[in-house]
């Protein structure tokens, strides 16, 4: 079971906790505006890459002054708050990012009121990226050995719960909400195409010009070199920044260079048992 210092579970779910029950509990209510966008993902999907492509066609490629603002300001967390924002006080279009379940999320959004961008990763990168990364977080648990790690991650006992339960969960529920899914492995192979679909999802017209900067200011060495897109003035209590970074190798297929061929098997096993009643297929190699 995960450390109660680290988690707390509500409705089935496992919270950090640096937020409250009580702040989960009072997101049902939270007021839509047709025009709020949220990022959702399961943690380490692509969420801060997908901040920064929709901070950047939203004011236009920075030309709004927001590159000086904290990625923790411009598109704060519906759910965690290192501090507190509040919301109505935020500019339209508001943006938010989230690790919620669909089952958790605001009651507005499920009556199809503002719009999702839901990003999906190869889960045995999701793993190996979110082991990493609870080396350096010190608001995560630290599981030092891989094979425990997986077991973690396999039977849904980390942070964020089950990666197939997420995943499935927002699928199969797609017709519920105002979604667009894409997928890191396709932001990768074609980050142009990807970011078009955002601009039509949202409905915004930017110049073959303004496309162009928002793809070669959003690739990872860009990005890399940008201490708000790495969130280096997180608090020292919150992440050890010498132990790692948010934008650590950014590759697709880098399980293959930590997992064995039998803990792929088993990962394997238990992903096929589990996506069997999904009603989509996923190919990520
Ligand atoms: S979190 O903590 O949930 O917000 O993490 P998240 O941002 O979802 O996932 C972090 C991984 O995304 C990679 N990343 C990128 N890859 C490619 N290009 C860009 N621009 C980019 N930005 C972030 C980041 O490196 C993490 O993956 P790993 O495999 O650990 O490198």
């Amino acid at each position: 079971e995960p450390s109660k210092e680290y988690v707390f579970k509500y409705k089935g779910f496992y919270f950090g906790v640096i937020t409250t029950p009580e702040h989960v509990a009072s997101l049902e209510d939270f007021e839509i505006n047709d025009s709020d966008i949220f990022i959702a993902t399961y943690p380490k999907s692509g969420t801060v890459w997908t901040q920064n492509i929709l901070a950047l066609i939203m004011s236009e490629g920075h030309r709004n002054g927001t590159e000086n603002m904290e990625m923790m300001d411009r598109i704060p967390w519906l759910e965690y708050s290192v501090k507190s924002t509040d919301f109505a006080t935020l500019p339209s279009p508001r943006i938010f990012a989230t690790h919620l379940p669909y089952y958790l999320v605001p009651r507005d959004m499920r009556n199809k009121r503002g719009r999702i961008i839901y990003v999906t990763r190869n889960p045995k990168d999701v793993m190996v990226s979110y082991y990493h990364f609870s080396k350096f977080m010190n608001t995560l648990e630290k599981i030092p050995d891989f094979n425990l790690f997986m077991e973690r991650f396999l039977s849904g006992k980390v942070l964020a719960s089950s990666w197939m339960d997420h995943v499935a969960g927002w699928y199969s529920h797609a017709e519920d909400f105002n979604i667009l899914f894409l997928t890191y492995e396709e932001m990768k192979k074609d980050l142009r195409s990807a970011v078009l679909k955002i601009c039509n999802f949202l409905g915004k017209k930017l110049s073959e010009e303004e496309v162009d900067s928002v793809v070669r200011q959003a690739t990872f060495e860009n990005m890399r070199k940008d201490p708000r897109a790495n969130y280096e003035n997180l608090p020292e209590e919150v992440a050890e920044k010498n132990k790692g970074r948010f934008l650590r190798k950014g590759t697709v297929g880098d399980w293959k260079n930590i997992m064995t061929v039998a803990q792929n098997e088993r990962f394997d096993k238990v992903l096929e048992e589990r996506m069997k009643t999904l009603p989509i297929k996923f190919v990520w190699d």
